[in-house]
């Protein structure tokens, strides 16, 4: 390899910086100089379980549009570098989903895969996140289920998938691999679990028929530890409650739930001037946050964590780090400006501070 490439030098500078980091100091100094030399020779090296987990703390730490980060220390490795086939990492994710949803009590957990062959050949989850729900395009041009994952559902459907065609089919886990062609694997029903929404006064709510799942996993950022990319590191905390409220259900490119309860509700929906959609939009957040509530599965509401996220955007300022932020993304899509993070300035989103989680998008582009 180049020494004077440019790449590498980035890496280079990175992987000393990651294990000048505070919270590395613990380890002995003869580490870094192995390390650099492994760096040197190879170009390349190997971080321990311990470092991974570190590093992936910090990712979350470091994320600008993420308003959970106040429990960064919490998160929890399942180590799948040793993965070898599809099926390997297919199984891994299965196992992220039982200690996640942790029978409701949700637990944060990050799965690190192989990283790329030195060929640039590698791993791949191709799924968004581990649990969607499938949306098909009907003849009528309308869309049963999720419309964000037609594409992945028609790819599915080319690959041999056929879903039972309901509003809420789970869709199998995608992956790619070097050497197999791309994979799918039903997840097993055991490991996903879900919540009927339905609501604290309206009975005729649950007859809309509307559920969600408990875990939001990613399964689509690299993570970025020390010059090292992971393009395997699907990572779930809990759900934010207008997550599901006031996008994925409310969305009119989404589920657009809102005119359906608000005629059930039997508003007058004949102008906007009535709010209707607004009303519509805070019933179904409640009933959200009521079925979660009541089947026991962990969740917050968006003044809660907007409360959490300023309390650590203080704590990190005492700790005197900045605590980058990506102010469009903190914000809850609904009653934001009642929320502490609205009226407020922050540490600038810097896109290049690692550890971070990178969108794969941007990598690919
Ligand atoms: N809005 C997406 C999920 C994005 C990640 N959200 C989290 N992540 N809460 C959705 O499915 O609605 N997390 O790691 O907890």
């Amino acid at each position: 390899a180049d020494p004077v490439d440019p790449e590498r030098s980035r890496r280079l500078r990175e992987c000393i910086e990651f294990y000048s980091l505070p919270e590395l100091s613990h380890l002995p100094s003869s580490r870094l100089r192995q390390v650099l030399r492994e760096f040197r020779r190879t170009g390349d090296y190997e971080q321990s379980p311990e470092e991974i987990l570190i590093g992936a703390k910090l990712a979350w730490r470091n994320h600008a549009r993420c308003v959970g980060r106040k429990h960064w220390r919490t998160l929890k490795l399942i180590d799948a570098r040793d993965a070898t086939t599809a099926e390997d990492l297919a199984e891994a994710c299965f196992a992220h989903l039982k200690a996640a949803t942790n029978g409701g009590a949700l637990q944060s957990v990050i799965t690190v895969g192989p990283r790329a062959l030195p060929d640039g050949r590698e791993f791949r989850i191709v799924s968004p996140q581990i649990i969607r729900y499938a949306g098909y395009r009907q003849p009528d041009g309308t869309v049963v289920g999720d419309p964000a994952q037609m594409e992945i559902t028609e790819l599915l459907h080319r690959l041999g998938w056929r879903g039972k065609g309901t509003a809420f089919d789970v869709l199998p886990l995608m992956i790619s691999t070097p050497s197999e062609p791309l994979r799918w694997f039903e997840i097993p029903a055991k490991r996903v679990l879900e919540v009927d929404i339905i609501h604290p006064e309206y009975a005729w709510f649950a007859s809309l028929g509307l559920k969600w799942h408990a875990v939001p996993a990613v399964s689509n950022m690299d993570l970025e530890i020390g010059g090292l990319t992971y393009p395997v590191a699907p990572f779930s905390g809990w759900y934010v409650s207008t997550e599901i409220g006031a996008r994925n259900l409310s969305d009119t490119d989404r589920y657009n739930m809102l005119p359906e309860i608000a005629r059930s509700m039997g508003l007058d929906m004949s102008s906007e001037r009535t709010l209707w959609r607004d009303r519509a939009l805070v019933e179904l957040n409640r009933a959200v946050i009521h079925s979660y509530r009541t089947a026991g599965v962990y969740m917050v509401d968006h003044h809660t964590v907007a409360k959490q996220f300023i309390d650590h955007v203080e704590r990190e300022s005492k700790a005197g780090r900045e605590c980058p932020t990506d102010w469009s993304w903190i914000n809850p899509p609904m009653s934001s400006g009642v929320t502490p993070t609205f009226n407020r300035v922050y540490d600038p989103p810097d896109l290049d501070v690692r550890p971070n989680f990178v969108s794969r998008a941007k990598r690919d582009r």
